[in-house]
């Protein structure tokens, strides 16, 4: 991989759902070693320290989390992703999965401004379509799909002048689908690639073709990486565990795909709550698949046992 220009921007945001914890996520990738491990891979990176919300307004909502904190999260990271992704490739060290709500809408801003499209690769056991009005949790980390695709009901939020059309999201993971979620994104032409779907056919088929098609279209790509898109065996520092997900083999896998594709442009960490974790290995695991995204392998030449 040709050397890059990181920024690890810290975004201990907790806002996106009740658990608290994730606010430490970002001094966990760097205790784990983020940086030095990018830079050991030739690449220029440097820690820009972390994002804040603006003042907000506390007010409690009847059904929504922290609501007014959400919005001021967005405002911020949307204001601070956009402004990286004109001088860098920024990796947003979360937080929860809401603060997706602001680093998707910034890239998407600075890809228009390209006249370039914006895929999105949203590795994950939820979907995370819901409106403010469709969710029964009340957890706006559920919500940051249906914002960014522009679904109506999210107010007070920023408007979203560029939309991410459907046709430029994969979904890869799923397991935990509420019905609401299910019944609207059928109506659409999401990529959506259940579990079900990996063992059946093996990860890598639909993601090299989502990864074709994002190339053919010159297309910038934004990755976000639940730490739930794992399964809970290797990466137990989730507040949200699901049975049943992805080995550290697909795992690694999938970011040796997006490296090779060299489409990546920005990528999440998102959803690690390190008061959960074992002697931080889910931090090390999120660490180690990054690092295969940009570039570490195991081998550079491929076997010659077969020929
Ligand atoms: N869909 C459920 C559960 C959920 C979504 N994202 C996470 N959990 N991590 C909800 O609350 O919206
Ligand atoms: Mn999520
Ligand atoms: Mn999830």
């Amino acid at each position: 991989m040709t050397p890059q220009n990181i920024q690890l921007i810290g975004v201990p945001m907790d806002s996106g759902k009740k658990r608290r914890g994730c606010l430490m996520g970002p001094d966990a990738y760097r205790t784990a070693g983020l940086a030095d491990a990018l830079r050991s891979l030739g690449h220029e990176v440097a820690d820009m320290g972390n994002v804040a919300p603006g003042l907000f307004d506390a007010t409690p909502h009847p059904h929504l989390h922290a609501l007014g904190e959400t919005i001021a999260w967005t405002e911020a990271l949307s204001a601070a992703s956009t402004s990286a992704c004109a001088d860098a490739l920024p990796i947003f060290m979360g937080g929860d999965h809401a603060l997706a709500l602001g680093t998707v809408h910034g890239a998407a801003a600075h890809a228009a401004a390209q006249g370039r499209p914006l895929f999105v690769l949203w590795l994950d056991a939820h979907t995370d379509y819901h409106t403010p009005q469709s969710t029964d949790s009340g957890n706006l980390h559920g919500t940051p799909m249906g914002y960014l695709t522009g679904r109506d009901g999210f107010d007070g939020f920023p408007a979203v002048p560029h939309p991410i059309p459907h046709a430029q999201i994969a979904m890869l993971g799923l397991r935990s689908v509420d019905a609401q979620e299910r019944a609207a994104l059928e109506e659409t032409d999401v990529t959506y690639i259940d579990m079900r779907h990996i063992d059946e056919h093996g990860i890598a088929k639909p993601l090299s073709a989502f990864l074709a098609r994002a190339a053919k279209e010159n297309a910038m790509l934004h990755v976000s990486l639940d730490v739930d898109f794992l399964d809970p065996s290797v990466a137990p520092a989730v507040g949200t565990t699901v049975p049943g997900g992805a080995t550290m083999r697909e795992g690694h896998l999938v970011m040796e795909m997006i490296c090779d594709s060299g489409l990546l442009t920005s990528l999440d960490l998102v959803e690690l709550n390190p008061f959960l974790d074992e002697r931080g290995r889910t931090a090390q695991a999120m660490v180690d698949l990054t690092a295969s995204a940009f570039g570490r392998r195991i081998f550079d030449r491929p076997t010659r046992a077969y020929s």
